[in-house]
């Protein structure tokens, strides 16, 4: 007695890329002691090679030496 079935598998992405920041034009920025506060000082950009919710990225300031800056985690607007 033999018995066939077919099996559809689904190969699902892994986490298995970092983001990597777009470096080439630097993220150096200068900021007036004046600027009015919510003042855009830089864009960062990132991507992943993932696909999917492991290729999303978020922005996040985590150093507390920058606390007084904050950053949109959607669009990297400093
Ligand atoms: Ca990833």
């Amino acid at each position: 007695m033999s018995y066939e079935q077919d099996v559809q598998l689904l190969v699902a992405d892994t986490n298995d890329h970092p983001p990597v920041f777009d470096t080439s034009s630097g993220y150096e920025a200068a900021v007036s002691e004046n600027a009015l506060l919510g003042t855009s000082v830089a864009f960062m950009t990132a991507s992943d090679e993932d696909v999917g919710w492991n290729g999303r990225v978020t922005y996040r300031v985590l150093s507390p030496q920058f606390s007084h800056f904050r950053i949109d985690s959607v669009t990297g607007v400093l």
